[in-house]
């Protein structure tokens, strides 16, 4: 739930340590020996990119042509391209708005990364790529402020609403006499006008997220998701990964959800549209309003221009931008890990071991296609792609098709290693309260707490070898 918390401060009092054991250990090493043994090094098989600094996250499948590289390059441009508001000279960029979160897609997947989230002190404002989902169980999204809170109107027009976030702190113990501060968010919707949300209007706080090796995961056959699946925890291990199905407007019928935090959309081409629309306020095809998240009872919304063109099929965005910016999203690739050393071949094993693995499942082997390029290859991507009950402290209490108020998606842990040198900063879990993997791992709850516990109760140096082997994905 989104709602205030008092600071709890849990365990030994002065005898407290702050976090200061985790050592970062992003560094490769030459060991030989044992590491040599790890055979998923290649996160997405032969197709793997390799490490090219900020831009790790900018690469798409080794190996393609000159051409598909070339027209790799045209979607990357669009998914930059900073959108204006219409009526413009350049028809090909109008129809920003009216109301918005961003003017393009990187402005939020920086450098195709996470958002990144500018702190002051225990305070992030208006944070871009760090949005407020909405949904009513009565009308489907609020019935004045749509399906998001957007931060940013059109000229002379006013912002929905500012958002604050305020964080407090508190220590959890790990190992004997060691602890970590978590900081608990504390969201504050600032409404600049008299309306507020619907009181039965569900919130959920979501962080943009790194656009790396979709295609791959979009290749992942349904069956093979829906296999580990155990709703009702048959197996009794307490674990039951939930397939959520999720309408497409591609094919009028549910599919299986599996992308966006609670796996909210089943297809790339839906989820870029969506984000357009909503995110951008630019239409298409499957969101053909140029209007945006703008609701009948935003009249002064409703009012202003649309960007339609017969330039761009009748929408603000013809098919083929649509169509480019799918190729940009399908073919980007996944970057190789950092070179593990034996501690850290330990912490793999640690990994399986006190149950990581049953969510975050490490493989899968595609035989597939993306756009026209095949794909025989064992993927690493570390997600079962199913929801999980994750506790009360991570629930969110937003309902979104099958998934619940304390649902969410196992995220892929692919990339990990570098995503600091993409974005300077590590913003973990759904709305990026966490700032190290230990605090990660600590907020894990519900379904996860088994794991979390054992994870406490390893000794130190167990579990700084399981962080470096996360840290090395
Ligand atoms: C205002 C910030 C913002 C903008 C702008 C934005 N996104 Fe996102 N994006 C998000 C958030 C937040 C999520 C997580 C959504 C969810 O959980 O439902 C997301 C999720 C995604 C995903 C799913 C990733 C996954 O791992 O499942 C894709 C793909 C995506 N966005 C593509 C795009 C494209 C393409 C654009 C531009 C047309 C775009 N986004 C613009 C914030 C943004
Ligand atoms: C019951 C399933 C489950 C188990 C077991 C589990 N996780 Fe997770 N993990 C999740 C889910 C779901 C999330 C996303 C939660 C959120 O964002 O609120 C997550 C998030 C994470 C993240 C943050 C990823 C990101 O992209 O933000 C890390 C790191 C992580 N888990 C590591 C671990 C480790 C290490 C273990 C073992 C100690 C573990 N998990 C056990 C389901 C699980
Ligand atoms: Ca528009
Ligand atoms: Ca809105
Ligand atoms: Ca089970």
């Amino acid at each position: 739930m989104i709602t205030s918390k008092p600071i709890t401060i849990l365990g030994f009092g002065s005898l407290l340590v702050a976090s200061l054991f985790y050592v970062s250990t992003f560094t490769s090493s030459e060991h030989t020996s044992k590491s040599d043994d790890y055979n998923h090094h290649l996160p997405a098989g032969s197709l793997s990119a390799s490490n090219k600094g900020a831009d790790t996250f900018l690469q798409p499948f080794k190996g393609i042509g000159l051409e598909e590289g070339l027209n790799y390059r045209v979607g990357q441009a669009l998914f930059e391209k900073l959108w204006v508001f219409a009526p413009s000279s350049t028809q090909a960029s109008d129809g920003l708005g009216p109301l918005y979160n961003a003017r393009s897609c990187a402005q939020c997947h920086v450098k195709n990364g996470r958002a990144k989230l500018d702190f002051s002190e225990n305070l992030v404002f208006n944070p871009v790529g760090l949005v407020i989902r909405l949904n009513n169980p009565e009308f489907g999204q609020d019935p004045f402020y749509g399906k998001q809170i957007q931060p940013f109107a059109y000229p002379n027009g006013q912002a929905e609403a500012n958002l604050e976030i305020h964080y407090s702190t508190k220590m959890v113990p790990v190992a004997s006499n060691t602890s970590v501060s978590l900081f608990e968010p504390r969201y504050t919707l600032l409404f600049p006008n008299n309306h507020s949300l619907h009181p039965s209007t569900q919130q959920s706080p979501r962080i943009a997220g790194a656009l790396i090796g979709l295609g791959l995961i979009e290749s992942i056959d349904d069956e093979d998701i829906l296999k580990w699946a155990d709703p009702n925890d048959t197996n009794n291990d307490g674990i039951s990964g939930r397939p959520n199905y999720v309408p497409s407007r591609d094919t009028n019928s549910s599919e299986l959800g599996r992308f966006g935090w609670k796996s909210g959309q089943a297809t790339l081409a839906q989820q870029n549209a969506n984000a357009l629309h909503t995110d951008i306020g630019v239409g298409s095809k499957w969101f053909p309003s140029g209007y945006g998240d703008c609701t009948e009872q935003q009249t002064d919304c409703l009012a202003q221009a649309h960007g339609n063109t017969e330039q761009q099929d009748g929408y603000e965005a013809s098919d083929k931008v649509i169509q480019s910016i799918l190729y940009f999203t399908s073919m980007t690739s996944v970057p190789k890990r950092v070179h593990l050393d034996d501690k850290g071949i330990e912490g793999q094993q640690l990994f399986s071991d006190i149950g990581c693995a049953d969510c975050h499942r490490p493989s899968y082997t595609l035989d597939s296609k993306i756009q026209a390029l095949p794909v025989n290859e064992t993927i690493w991507p570390y997600s079962d792609f199913l929801l999980h009950d994750m506790g009360e402290e991570l629930a969110d209490g937003f309902i979104e098709h099958q998934a619940n108020g304390s649902e969410w998606r196992t995220p892929p842990l692919w990339g990990l290693a570098h995503q600091k040198q993409v974005n300077q900063q590590l913003r973990l879990l759904h709305d990026g309260r966490a700032g190290t993997v230990a605090e990660a791992i600590l907020w894990h709850g519900g379904e996860a707490r088994k794991s979390k516990t054992q994870f406490v109760n390893l000794s130190q140096s167990d579990q700084n070898h399981l962080i470096q082997f996360v840290e090395s994905l």
